[in-house]
């Protein structure tokens, strides 16, 4: 665990996902902004740490929902499907589930949630395409589409109630990038917490969409839209550049995975 990044501090902060890939990692990171850190997932969560409450909820459980987000200050919803499925998958989890967080946010007076979208909302850009976030949404399947419903969502419920979002467009988030792609769309576990951390202490955010990725030197997405959320990236997809190149020397760029920004994720389907 780092240092804690800002003078930041909440009474209870709630991490939905929190035994996904990125709720894992989130979970002891975030502990350091919260007197209390509230986790929820379907799938075991282990034992509580000090400072932690755990609970098993399923996000298409409306009341259940409400219920978890009772005494929250804010929300890092992390919970869901996280890769391409079929849209009977995604709905529950993604579309339901998501619907239902932000409801519960109303209802129980939260104002910030930092929603984990996906870089996904706009996979059918080319990799020759350099976007920012006032570009149209091309989802490239059935998970790009519920982030993009997940999005539409935090703007309205901005527009309407007041509740800010910060929809992370998050690329690749590993410990590592694996492939050429991910040179350009690489999230390094740190930034991402900066991400994270900048999306929840920023003054104003509104409904504001940014892209999760690392100062990466090449790279698809422009964030000057966002630079209000004070995101500053710290580390780099190139050290790992020399490795990838010698272990995939050549891309076929007629191959739809190399051809749009979403790679292998246009290909899948139909379920
Ligand atoms: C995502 O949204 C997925 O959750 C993750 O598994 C990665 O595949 C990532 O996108 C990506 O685009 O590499």
């Amino acid at each position: 665990m780092n240092e804690p990044l800002t003078g930041l501090y909440f009474k209870r902060l709630l991490l939905t996902g929190a035994a996904g890939g990125l709720g894992r990692i989130l979970r002891p990171r975030l502990k350091a902004y919260c007197e209390s850190l509230r986790l929820s997932d379907i799938a075991d969560l282990g034992v509580a740490a000090p400072g932690e409450e755990l609970q098993t909820v399923a996000l298409e459980d409306k009341a259940a929902v409400k219920s978890l987000l009772d005494g929250v200050d804010a929300v890092v919803h992390f919970g869901g499907v996280s890769v391409e499925k079929s849209f009977e998958t995604v709905l529950p989890a993604n579309i339901v589930g998501t619907f239902h967080v932000y409801e519960a946010a109303r209802l129980q007076g939260v104002k910030r949630i930092v929603f984990a979208s996906s870089n996904h909302v706009t996979g059918f850009y080319k990799q020759s395409d350099t976007i920012d976030s006032s570009r149209s949404m091309r989802p490239d399947g059935y998970y790009g589409l519920s982030k993009a419903f997940g999005e539409n969502l935090a703007q309205l419920y901005f527009d309407r109630y007041g509740i800010e979002s910060v929809s992370l467009r998050i690329g690749s988030s590993l410990a590592a990038p694996l492939d050429r792609r991910m040179l350009a769309t690489w999230l390094s576990h740190d930034d991402l917490e900066r991400l994270v951390v900048a999306s929840l202490s920023a003054p104003v955010v509104g409904h504001t969409v940014i892209y999760g990725m690392s100062n990466n030197r090449l790279t698809w997405w422009d964030n000057s839209c966002a630079k209000h959320v004070g995101f500053q990236p710290r580390d780099s997809s190139e050290m790992f550049r020399a490795a990838i190149e010698a272990r995939q020397p050549r891309i076929d760029i007629s191959e739809p995975a190399a051809l749009y920004q979403g790679g292998v994720f246009v290909t899948q389907g139909p379920f």
